[in-house]
């Protein structure tokens, strides 16, 4: 995999690239980040049209308006290519864990099925019957599976191409060329398996690495035969999403995906690759500037209007989400070491979720405190430049400890992808 940032290629997919694109920064706040004149100002005329508890509702609305995007997958295959195991690999979910998708030997889904992402109700991913299964025959199956609704759609298949994954793939690329379509080649595991057994050793990693172009080429063969060139392919193991392709897989997706959707889809992810967490981050902290001026508001407010949401809880709220986000707390750890079958978290993992809680704790009851012994802010009677400095002040602290805060869900971050990696490199 390459760096998002320096483009530079990384030896093993479990660390990171430590270029300064990565790098939170813990130097002064750019003054472009502050509240301007002008945002002062609009404040201020917003808050005579529209009154304080709606502004800061509207807030909130516009700095989580991610989850108001609709994003729709199709995921089409033949029968037990494992369409369903992708689906629930990408909701960071297991088989047998309570609302995934069902999975087996024999044929399972039948009927198209929606699923949806734990911490976005408006991402879906659609569970599709392959072409040529019962009730989806080939002549009918584009009428009744409308594949222009989707934004993107993954094509899965376990073996070689069929004639009828083949069909499909020319017609979503003729009919809808502007959707984007990405091939997954699942069981890789397999395969490599049986080649093992059939040349009774283990294969070397340059041996596997050989193995998975040959099936790479053979898929991309079969799509030229008809017509389809320069195609997404990924080759993955579904049980295993650290694997081979899967983070190169996801990684696309959010680079093809239109940038309108781009935010949705890495905050509504909710597995951690190695690719995925440097956009997450990045996202993370673009956040900042808007939030730390949220939270600003709500101080000069808090006195005149507490029936709304206050300084503390706009940062307690953010900080829980750097914290999911970044997988930085047992619940993640115990899902992500159960996602790539690894043994529960070390200690070292555990110490790691132990300083970042405790951190964040020390941060909010000195703010707390702050506010207990400083003056009532008098922001109401002061001339404009005395509000606008008051505003951009109280933005700093809140500032200053978001990009504190997550500094340190990073750092976290850090040691448990190493921790994994290790364990997975065992
Ligand atoms: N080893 C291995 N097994 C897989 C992989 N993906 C799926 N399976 C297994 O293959 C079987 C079929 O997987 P499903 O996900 O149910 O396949 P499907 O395409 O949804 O099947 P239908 O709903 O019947 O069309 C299950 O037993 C899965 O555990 C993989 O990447 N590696
Ligand atoms: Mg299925």
């Amino acid at each position: 995999m390459s760096c998002v940032d320096c483009g530079s290629s990384m030896s093993s997919s479990w660390n990171y690239c430590h270029c300064d694109g990565n790098a939170i920064g813990s130097e002064e706040i750019e003054d472009d980040e502050l509240f301007t004149e002008e945002e002062t100002h609009e404040f201020e005329s917003v808050l005579e049209k529209s009154g304080y508890a709606e502004h800061m509702n509207q807030l909130e609305n516009t700095i989580d308006n991610y989850t108001k995007i609709q994003i729709k997958v199709a995921v089409s295959g033949s029968t037990g290519s494992g369409k369903s195991s992708l689906i629930n690999t990408l909701r960071g979910l297991k088989a047998n864990d309570k609302g995934a998708a069902k999975t087996g030997l024999v044929e399972t889904t039948k009927e198209p099925t929606c699923y949806l992402f734990p911490n976005n109700q408006n991402f879906s991913l659609w569970d599709l019957p392959g072409v040529g299964s019962q009730n989806f025959p080939q002549d009918t199956y584009l009428d009744k599976v409308r594949f222009s609704d989707y934004d993107f759609i993954i094509l899965v298949s376990s073996s070689c191409f069929t004639t009828e994954d083949a069909w499909l793939a020319s017609e979503i690329i003729t009919r809808f060329p502007q959707i984007k379509l990405f091939f997954i080649r699942t069981k890789i595991d397999t395969d490599l398996t049986n080649k093992e057994a059939d040349l009774g050793r283990t294969l070397t990693y340059e041996e596997k690495v050989y193995e998975m172009k040959i099936i790479k080429d053979d898929i991309c063969k079969n799509l030229a035969i008809n017509g389809i060139t320069d195609q997404n392919i990924f080759l993955v193991n579904n049980h295993k999403a650290s694997e081979f392709e899967f983070g190169q897989f996801t990684e696309k997706i959010v680079i093809q995906v239109s940038s309108l959707k781009q935010n949705a889809f890495i905050l509504s992810l909710d597995i951690q690759t190695a690719e995925i967490v440097p956009f997450k981050i990045k996202l993370l902290q673009k956040r900042i500037a808007k939030v730390s001026k949220q939270a600003a508001k709500a101080v000069v407010n808090i006195r005149k209007i507490t029936t709304t949401i206050s300084e503390n809880d706009i940062l307690n709220k953010e900080i829980h989400m750097y914290m999911q986000q970044l997988g930085i707390n047992k619940q993640s750890v115990d899902k992500m070491a159960k996602m790539y079958d690894v043994s529960r978290s070390s200690n070292e993992v555990m110490k790691a979720i132990a300083f970042v809680t405790k951190r964040f704790e020390e941060k909010m009851k000195e703010l707390k405190d702050k506010r207990e012994t400083e003056k009532p802010s008098a922001w109401y009677s002061l001339p404009f430049i005395g509000r606008w400095m008051e505003l951009r002040k109280y933005q700093k602290e809140s500032y200053m400890i978001l990009r504190n805060m997550l500094n340190a869900c990073f750092e976290a971050n850090k040691i448990v992808f190493n921790t994994v990696g290790q364990l997975l490199r065992r």
